[in-house]
């Protein structure tokens, strides 16, 4: 048996040779570059996710996308059996694998190995369900994946077209019989679409909804919104742009686009519509704006989402007499605006964790609350409730002795729960989630951008020689190498009301990063370019 395993394996070896020399790493979001040089990596990675369903005994996901990135570049990340984010022990493997040449003896030497040392044997069950985005590369890219883990004799689920987010969740049901939804689209869908639909009816006085005009970056989500619009037209009528049909997959358009450059994306009617949002290539990350009364651009990022998430939750929590019961708490990176995390901590009264970039960062520590919500600025994130925080709901929900405003509100929590995806951040359950919010609390964008000031940033990116010789600790806040770097960066900060800096190095370019903020565009410009200069002074 194990010869044809070594036989199966040798042609995928010969078909879909490693190019000499080429290197590459499992980074924060999985392995990513030009498809083009993506077909050998798709064997070994097909490999590693047949042995990590044989030692969790259970399903787990390959997702095929290069997420915002151009149509050209492609990319895969595992996905763990409760749907979430690969466990970074088992990166280490994949970065081993990926280092090994195309000879069959050496790679099954390192798969024996492995093997012995995770308890496992070639034919133990495994099952992978395999997903790809609308990119031309990706149906070539999963075919190898699949044979690959077919050759350690594993089940292959293939969801073919997905977003990123629904197959986290597909994966989550599968394993969980059942019990946090059914793993189909169509189970998606429904749980999502019902649960919405229930909010609003059970909720008295809500705000008719306004048209909603979504940017789907030309990728799958125009495909999966397509359905939800159809299924909840009689409550708000979404119109989608950039689906797909003209435009290229990512290009002028899209969430990171429109967050990195501040501006619109093309191919939207801009005097239509009081509401815009944008969705990037996978459909993970949402960003929502409009143009204001001066016809000037406004956006709503990541941060405002935590905002509007906490406060909403907050008050129902209130209102069902179960806020001192429970533990809420936001999560952020060093890259949320200075004033949100002012107006969460000191308005909302809500605490703030920060923690490295990356979403496995943000959901590992999610998992510390009874509401753990969490969003990175660029518009990735999402909400994790605990078991407990889901019994007592219940108990409350049923409680004979509680009045009906205390039962109404735990009833809104419940079905607020169900529109989201607590596996991974998803920009669909969360436009839902946004939606069914401005609706319930009668905002509208204006009012939501309005509950604080953004403090003006700057972001830059600066070449250096080797970016590993910057080193940070403190969630990315503080330098410690190289020497006195930090405290040139302090002295600078110094000269700035409300000044904040960092540098960190890039998890996904060549590059270091620099964000600076302060209480006006012009000073935070100018210290984002002194922190620069100490950069580049520093890493000579
Ligand atoms: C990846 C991360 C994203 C993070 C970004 C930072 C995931 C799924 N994606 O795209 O969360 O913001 O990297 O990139 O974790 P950087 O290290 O280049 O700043
Ligand atoms: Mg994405």
């Amino acid at each position: 048996m194990t010869l044809i395993a070594k036989e199966k394996l040798l042609a995928l070896l010969l078909e879909y040779p490693k190019p000499a020399g080429i290197v590459m790493g499992y980074g924060t979001a999985g392995f990513r570059a030009r498809a083009d040089t993506l077909p050998w990596q798709m064997i070994r990675i097909g490999l590693l996710a047949a042995m990590r369903s044989k030692v969790k005994q259970a399903c787990v996901g390959a997702m095929i996308t290069a997420s915002h990135n151009p149509e050209q570049d492609n990319g895969v990340k595992l996905i763990d059996p409760y749907g979430e984010m690969l466990d970074q022990t088992w990166e280490v493997y994949a970065n081993n694998l990926s280092m090994l040449d195309d000879d069959i003896h050496v790679l099954w030497d390192y798969l024996e190995t492995l093997m012995t040392q995770l308890n496992i044997q070639p034919h133990d069950e495994a099952i992978v369900a395999i997903a790809y985005d609308t990119r031309q590369s990706s149906p070539l890219l999963a075919s190898i994946l699949k044979r690959a883990a077919q050759a350690l004799y594993t089940t292959i689920m293939d969801f073919e077209l997905m977003t990123t987010p629904q197959l986290h969740y597909a994966v989550r049901c599968y394993n969980d019989d059942g019990q946090y939804g059914h793993y189909t689209e169509a189970g998606y869908f429904d749980k999502l679409c019902t649960a919405f639909q229930n909010l609003l009816e059970m909720t008295p006085n809500t705000q008719r909804l306004e048209p909603l005009a979504v940017d789907a970056a030309n990728g799958i989500g125009a495909m999966k919104l397509a359905y939800m619009r159809q299924t909840l037209a009689k409550f708000i009528q979404i119109e989608i742009f950039n689906d797909g049909t003209r435009g290229h997959l990512n290009d002028k358009c899209g969430a990171d686009y429109v967050k990195l450059y501040q501006k619109t994306p093309e191919g939207l009617p801009l005097a239509s519509y009081t509401k815009y949002c944008s969705i990037d290539g996978d459909a993970d990350r949402l960003i929502y704006f409009f143009m204001d009364k001066n016809q000037q651009f406004r956006l709503l990022d990541g941060d405002r989402f935590s905002v509007l998430f906490a406060s909403f939750l907050s008050i129902k929590l209130n209102e069902a007499k179960l806020f001192d019961d429970v533990k809420i708490g936001v999560i952020q990176t060093a890259y949320a605006n200075g004033s949100s995390t002012n107006y969460i901590v000191n308005t909302m009264k809500v605490p703030v964790a920060c923690v490295p970039t990356g979403v496995k960062h943000l959901h590992h520590k999610a998992l510390d609350y009874d509401i753990g919500i969490y969003f990175e600025a660029n518009g990735h994130g999402t909400i994790i409730f605990s078991d407990d925080l889901k019994s007592k709901i219940k108990l409350a929900i049923d409680d004979p002795n509680r009045t009906m405003e205390e039962r109404l509100a735990a009833n809104q929590i419940r079905a607020f729960i169900n529109i989201i995806n607590e596996t991974v951040g998803d920009a669909i359950a969360d436009l839902l989630a946004t939606e069914v919010i401005l609706s319930i609390l009668h905002l509208n964008l204006d009012g939501w951008l309005n509950l604080y000031d953004d403090l003006p940033q700057r972001q830059l990116k600066v070449a250096v020689r080797d970016r590993t010789m910057i080193q940070t600790t403190d969630a990315e806040r503080r330098c410690i190498a190289p020497a006195h770097l930090q405290d040139c960066i302090d002295e600078l900060v110094s000269k700035y009301p409300s000044g904040r800096a960092f540098v960190r190095p890039s998890g996904t370019e060549d590059i270091v990063r620099v964000y600076a903020e302060a209480t006006t565009q012009v000073e935070a410009d100018k210290l984002a370019d002194e922190v620069r200069k100490v950069v580049e002074e520093l890493t000579k």
